[in-house]
This record gives structure tokens, sequence and C-alpha cells, in this order.
């Protein structure tokens, strides 16, 4: 039965983003029964439906449309609800928000603003491979409400260790390493990041080791290490090789997806669809495929954006936002995220997360704007690419909110190349839980986030909820928020060693 009173009955046609697997099979089975018809992917008008626990930026950080219209995200609270009531409600107040900026380059770009950061790390979705999740070797059920109370968490938990400081070049299973890291990059290609995530925690283990690994019992003392990559750790170590990597690379869609994974815009759907429909090279592209105004930047700018910003220029680009800013409003706390703050070498991109120093609720027009108006007028930033706001619930329960701008900049030097850089403001309440999250790693926080899971807890950029009550993966209860004036707390409310973030980079 369908509620025909409202405007759901404009809902024919959905996909699921990140749902999963038993909770896929009840869905399906209602939509079935509500008479609504699932696609594998988006397409023109979909509306998607997507877990409950992803926000507008994480979502972007993981997923990409694969057509030039805008879907609507809608959560899987909606359908839930209705089986619940036995009717299709109204899909509206499950929509996630996705209010546009009124700086935005022009109207005719409405389509294609909800498109997504490039999947660069692994993403952030509950994989059913994840072990962590899956592991019955530690129970942690105690509700923890006070910072500090629970007892050490350590253990399979990656985010309870210090990421490896020691480089690959040299560490004594590093051929090991080289060929994982590339089957883990060559499985996210492909889109299967379950065993993505498998492969980048056997590097982790393996980064870690100080002795050559020489026999198998070796291979099956180390942590995340499951019995179909032990065999392959041990082919390697015998052959030198590794026969499914080799047949990977030979494979001519992998190379061409690899290829095409590289033009900023494209997700693995668009990828896929590009190779189905005979592109082989960027020029096919360049030529013969229809582009979103953004994979068109993100195909002529495609070497710039692929090649490492040494940190030096990271640290210059900073300093032009952060002097911008300051003439804007002195009143702003401004720290450049990610790898960055990992203190790692190079980086893939700039993320640059901003509040207001006094806590102040901040109106995004008097501060996100005029500062990308004022990078414009130096020539500092060369094009849009994202540009939005997204509404949430905030720990004081008001609603605040989060803008995000994804952009590209350029240093004046001759020869410069172009960069992409993301401008995040946040309210100054989520600031800890922001700056959790932008520096990442993405391995670490999936890890952090699901050891939250496990003490009934929720974490996201947000804020930190306890008291969650879950059923499945399905939130029952979403618990109360906890007050998180720094990163520390967060560690502490979860009973972690704080780790800096050069610790994280998982
Ligand atoms: N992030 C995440 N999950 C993802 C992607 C990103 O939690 N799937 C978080 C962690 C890092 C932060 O967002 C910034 O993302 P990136 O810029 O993609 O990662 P990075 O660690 O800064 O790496 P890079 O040097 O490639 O930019
Ligand atoms: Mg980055």
């Amino acid at each position: 039965m369908t509620d025909d009173s409202s405007s759901s009955s404009n809902v024919k046609t959905l996909s699921f983003l990140r749902v999963g697997k038993r909770r896929l099979e009840i869905f399906q089975k209602a939509c079935l029964k509500f008479g609504l018809t699932v696609v594998d992917h988006t397409t023109q008008n979909a509306f998607v439906l997507i877990d409950d626990e992803l926000d507008f930026v994480s979502a972007s950080k993981t997923v990409k449309s694969s057509t030039n219209s805008t879907p609507i995200f809608i959560r899987t609270q909606w359908l839930s609800d209705s089986i619940k009531q036995n009717r299709l409600l109204s899909y509206q107040s499950y929509v996630l928000q996705a209010a546009p900026c009124p700086i935005l380059p022009s109207a005719t770009e409405t389509s294609e603003r909800i498109h997504f950061k490039r999947e660069r790390a692994i993403s952030s979705s509950a994989s059913d491979t994840d072990d962590e999740s899956n592991s019955k070797k530690r129970q942690l059920d105690i509700q923890p409400i006070q910072p500090g109370e629970l007892p050490r968490t350590t253990g399979i938990w990656l985010c309870s260790e210090a990421s490896s400081s020691t480089p690959v070049v040299g560490n004594p299973n590093e051929k090991i390493i080289e060929k994982l890291r590339e089957m883990s990059r060559l499985y996210l290609i492909t889109n299967d990041k379950g065993r993505s995530i498998a492969y980048e925690k056997a590097i982790e283990a393996l980064k870690r080791c100080t002795h050559p690994i020489r026999t198998y019992e070796e291979i099956k003392a180390l942590p995340y290490v499951k019995q179909s990559l032990a065999d392959k750790i041990w082919e390697i170590i015998r052959t030198n090789n590794l026969v499914k990597l080799s047949a990977f690379q030979s494979r001519n869609d992998v190379s061409t997806l690899a290829l095409f994974a590289g033009v900023w815009g494209a997700g693995t759907e668009t990828t896929k669809q590009w190779f189905a429909q005979g592109f082989r090279t960027l020029d096919d592209l360049r030529m013969r495929a229809r582009l979103t105004r953004m994979q068109q930047i993100g195909l002529k700018y495609y070497d710039d954006f692929n090649t490492r910003i040494p940190r030096e220029e990271v640290t210059r680009i900073e300093t032009i936002v952060k002097e911008a800013a300051n003439e804007v409003t002195p009143d702003l706390k401004i720290e450049t995220c990610g790898s960055y703050r990992r203190l790692k070498a190079t980086c893939g991109d700039i993320d640059i997360l901003m509040t207001f120093k006094d806590g102040k609720r901040h109106v995004h027009e008097t501060v996100l704007a005029p500062l990308i108006d004022k990078l414009k007028q130096i020539g500092f930033l060369t094009h849009d690419l994202i540009n939005h706001s997204e509404a949430s619930a905030s720990t004081s329960g008001s609603t605040s909110e989060q803008l995000t701008y994804f952009g590209v900049c350029r240093l004046s030097d001759p020869g410069s190349l172009h960069r992409r850089i993301d401008l995040i403001f946040v309210p100054a309440n989520e600031w800890a839980c922001s700056l959790l999250y932008f520096t990442g790693s993405a391995t670490f926080n999936r890890s952090m986030r699901r050891l939250a899971r496990r003490l009934s807890m929720s974490l996201s950029q947000h804020g930190l909820y306890h008291g969650v009550v879950r059923k499945g993966v399905e939130k029952i209860n979403t618990g109360q928020p906890l007050v998180t004036p720094t990163e520390e707390s967060i560690f502490q409310y979860l009973n972690l060693p704080y780790r800096p973030p050069e610790d994280r980079d998982h």
C-alpha cells in the first residue's frame, strides 16, 4: 500500500548506497512490495537510499554520481519506517539536506553540484569483510559515560595502535608490501572495497614487522591476515610473484579503469560506463564522452591533480589562505588537515578546516563566500568544483551547518601546477570531531568509528554520541551527544591512548 497523498508517489526507481547485505535484502523485498524498482546504480533522476550514518561530506568522499543529474539522497530510515507502518511514507523529511550555497558559479551548474570528491582513499563504508566488525575475539560491552572510565582498548583495533613510522622503502618485507599495495589499489579501482580494506590491513601489519617474514607460521601470526591473504603472502615469499596480481594487471579493463580513475569527478560507476562505451584513452574521453563540468576540469588537469604536492608547497598555500581569511575576519581558527597534518612529505590535495575561535555561531555568507571571492581576486583559486552547505543536528540540539568548498588553486610562480583544495567551515562545537575526521587517515577513521559502534556509541565528523541503540546496523535510538572540546577527549571516551596525527597514518 502506498501513501498516495504524499510525494512519495514520485519515487519509482531507486538505488542503494553503502547499505549492508542483510539490510539490503530486507529493503529489496520491501521495494517489491511497495512497487519500487531497484537499480544497481544511480540513473537519471533516481533516488539514492543511503546508510543513516552517512552525511553529505562522507558520501562525497567516497561515492560519485554516474550521471549528470543530481540524485536525491534519502536516508534508509524512510524505508525502515515505511516497513514498520506498512505503507510507503513521504520521503521528504528523510532527504539528506544539500542546500547549495549562494556563491555557486552559475545556475546552470546546479545539476553538477552534488557530485563527489574523488575516491582516493578506501571507502569508509561498513564492509562485510571488515575483521574488526566481524571479530568475536574481543567483546567490549561496557557503557561509557565519562572519558577514561573504560579499560584500555588495545588489540585488534587499528586505531588503538600508532601507525608504523618506518618507511616502506627499506622495510624487510618491502617486496610483499608493494605487491599487496598494488592488489589493494586494483581492488579499489574495480570497486571491491572489502578486499581492498583487507589488503590495507595486512600491509599495516607487515609495515610494523621488524624482521623479514620467512615462514607460513610467521604469516599466520600477523594480525588482520586471513587465510586467503596468508596464502597469497606465502606465494609471494616462495615465488617472488603473485599470479593473481599478474592476471589483474594484464586485464585490459583494469588498466583502463585505473587510468580513468585518475579523472577527478569520476567514480567507479562512471569509469565502468566509459569502459563499456568503448573508451580506452583520455583522448577518447576528451573527444567522445559526455562529461560533467567537474570531469572536464579533472581531465584538463589530469597530470597536475595526479602529481603529489610537496609539503612546502602546501605550507605556502596554507599561508595564502590564512592571510586572506584574516583579512575577512581575524576570528578564525584554521588548521590544514589530511595527510599534511599527519606530517606526510607529500599530499594528494589540501584539506583546510576552519571555525570561529570564540565558538560563536557562524553565518557562512560572512566568512566562506568572501574568503573564496578574495582568493579568486588574487588569482589563487582558479576553478570551483563543489560548493555545498550541510545542515546537521548539533550536539547542543540545534541545527548547525558545515560548509564545504572543493576547488582548484595555483601558486603564482611560473610553472606552478593546479592543485585540488578543500575549504571546510564547521561549527565550533563540531571542531574536534571534524578535526579528527579530516585528519584521517580514512583507515584510521574507519577503525575508530567501528570501535565507537562496538561501545554503543556513534562517531562522525559532527559529533560523538553515547547510548546508541542499534538493531543490526539500524539505529533505534540515536543516543546522547557527548561534549568533545578536544581530540584528546574523543580518544578518552573511546578509552584509547591518545595518538598524535602522525601516528594515525594507517
Ligand atoms: N576521509 C575518510 N574517508 C574517506 C576519505 C577521506 O575518512 N573515504 C577523511 C580522512 C582524510 C580526510 O578525509 C581527507 O581526505 P583525503 O584528502 O582524501 O585524504 P588524505 O589522507 O589527506 O590523503 P591525500 O594526501 O591523498 O590527500
Ligand atoms: Mg588530502
